[in-house]
């Protein structure tokens, strides 16, 4: 990058942030795809426009006290980063899990303000969380904490304020505690404060199955337009939670073979194709672990460890863990092997040298604030149907997530097209989905 104004923003952003990894690895990333538009308008230099773009709005961390099983008393550290409403309320998931810190929540809104604008739906960009683990708690103690978190964090949210859903670690169950505290605080029924609900109290059809859906129809748009299809491709899915069991069914339907699933134990391989509904009984109804899918299948092999899950030949990768889960090591191995296609499900999947290496060897790369950009569309569809008191079948929800997933691939392929660098969707997709920011904050003033 040779752009001194982008530059000194960069210098800022790590002097401030000092020790936060993840979040100067997408300003990195998202600050190096936007040179050409601010070479454009100089304007934006003159508005300040990235110096405030990289600064959240404002930072709420918490206390979350809670009481266990045992009447021990423990405490957590609650977050919620409002990163920017320049389009919309601050919209973003809540992840629960021991590695999040302030670092993890940043990068994660920072991302979330160009995915949501990507979606062509009136949505600002947030994050929020905790270190709390909800591995091996009793639902009565993920209910304490949720119940806590939501004492502090009802004050600063709403359904025209910010709306938080699920991330890692948080779904339906988890939802519906907080909603239920949520309810009982404010006194007011409005279902609108969170999305992700399950049917009942105002979830939408489709919401479950939405990001891993909207990764295959955006893969498969990405297909498409380089005169390729999921039918007959191999294709190797990480994790094992929301994102990547929907897109394994998806990716089924389309014709694909997906052979692996993991979780942050190790991996499973299944040369006959992943039995979704084995997977599904391990996940979500006995909350277990992946290698108990080996008693489900017992041709299957199993594997200590995930790293190793990019050695397994494919012709479509799907990272659907978490951030960083596969580097240059991992990136090489996947080319060496053949395959064509990298396609991100979880948010910031792939280390930058990965990327890059992926990119340069043509593999067609879709970057995750587009191509998982599907569960938010949903969560806002979600909201609507709350505001119109009104709900859509599946099949219409399935295919307006279906329209807005292409319409992504379409707007990021364009960009990239108008900037002269056509196929690269990572650039594309920073540049659309700034776009759209960057002009309802220059209407907005110096705030
Ligand atoms: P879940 O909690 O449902 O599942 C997470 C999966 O990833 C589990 O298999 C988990 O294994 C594995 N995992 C989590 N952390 C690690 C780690 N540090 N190392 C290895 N494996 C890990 O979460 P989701 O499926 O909802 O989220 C997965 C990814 O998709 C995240 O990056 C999330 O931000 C992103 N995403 C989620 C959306 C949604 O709507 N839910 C929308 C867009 C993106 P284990 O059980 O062992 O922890
Ligand atoms: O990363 C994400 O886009 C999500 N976890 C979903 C956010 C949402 O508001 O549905």
């Amino acid at each position: 990058m040779k752009n001194e104004y982008l530059l000194n923003v960069i210098e800022t952003v790590k002097a401030r942030n000092k020790g936060e990894d993840e979040f100067f690895q997408t300003i990195t990333e998202v600050l190096g795809s936007l040179e050409p538009v601010i070479e454009q308008h100089p304007e934006y230099i003159k508005a300040g426009l990235i110096d405030r773009l990289v600064e959240p709005e404002r930072i709420i961390k918490f206390r979350v006290p809670w009481v266990d099983d045992e009447g021990n008393v423990r405490v957590n550290r609650g977050y919620r980063i409002q990163f920017n409403s320049a389009i919309g309320p601050y919209k973003g998931g809540l992840r629960l899990h021991p590695s999040v810190n302030e670092s993890i929540i940043k990068f994660l809104g920072f991302e979330q303000i160009f995915k949501n604008s990507l979606t062509g739906l009136p949505i600002g960009g947030g994050k929020g969380g905790s270190d709390f683990d909800p591995k091996g708690k009793s639902d009565a103690e993920v209910m304490r904490f949720c119940q806590s978190f939501m004492t502090e964090l009802y004050r600063h949210i709403g359904p025209d304020v910010d709306v938080p859903a699920g991330d890692i670690g948080v779904g339906a169950r988890e939802i519906g505690y907080l909603f239920g505290q949520y309810k009982r605080i404010r006194g007011a029924y409005e279902n609108g404060v969170l999305t992700g609900k399950s049917i009942p109290y105002g979830g939408s059809l489709a919401r479950p199955e939405a990001t891993g859906f909207g990764l295959c129809y955006f893969c498969d748009a990405m297909l498409r337009a380089n005169g390729e299809s999921f039918q007959g491709k191999k294709v190797v899915i990480s994790g094992s939670g929301n994102v990547a069991i929907y897109a394994c069914v998806k990716a089924t339907t389309l014709g694909g073979k997906v052979v692996t699933m993991s979780d942050s134990n190790g991996y499973v391989y299944d040369p006959e194709g992943i039995d979704i509904e084995a997977v599904m009984d391990i996940k979500l109804v006995k909350r277990g672990r992946i290698k108990e899918y080996l008693s489900y299948r017992p041709n299957a092999e199993y594997h200590e460890g995930c790293k190793n899950i990019w050695n397994v030949p494919c012709d479509i990768a799907l990272p659907c863990a978490t951030q960083n889960e596969m580097d240059l090591e991992g990136a090489k191995t996947l080319v060496k092997n053949g395959c064509k296609v990298l396609c991100e499900g979880a948010n910031m999947p792939c280390t930058p040298d990965a990327i890059d290496y992926a990119m340069a060897n043509g593999v067609l790369y879709g970057p995750s604030k587009a191509a998982n950009a599907g569960g938010v569309s949903v969560s806002a569809l979600e909201m609507s149907q709350n505001s119109m008191r009104y709900s859509w079948s599946f099949e219409e929800v399935d295919a307006k997530l279906k329209d807005i997933m292409e319409n992504i691939f379409a707007a990021s392929a364009a960009a990239a097209e108008q900037y002269g660098m056509p196929g690269n969707y990572m650039a594309g997709a920073n540049i659309a989905g700034f776009q759209k920011v960057a002009d309802a904050m220059m209407a907005q003033g110096i705030i």
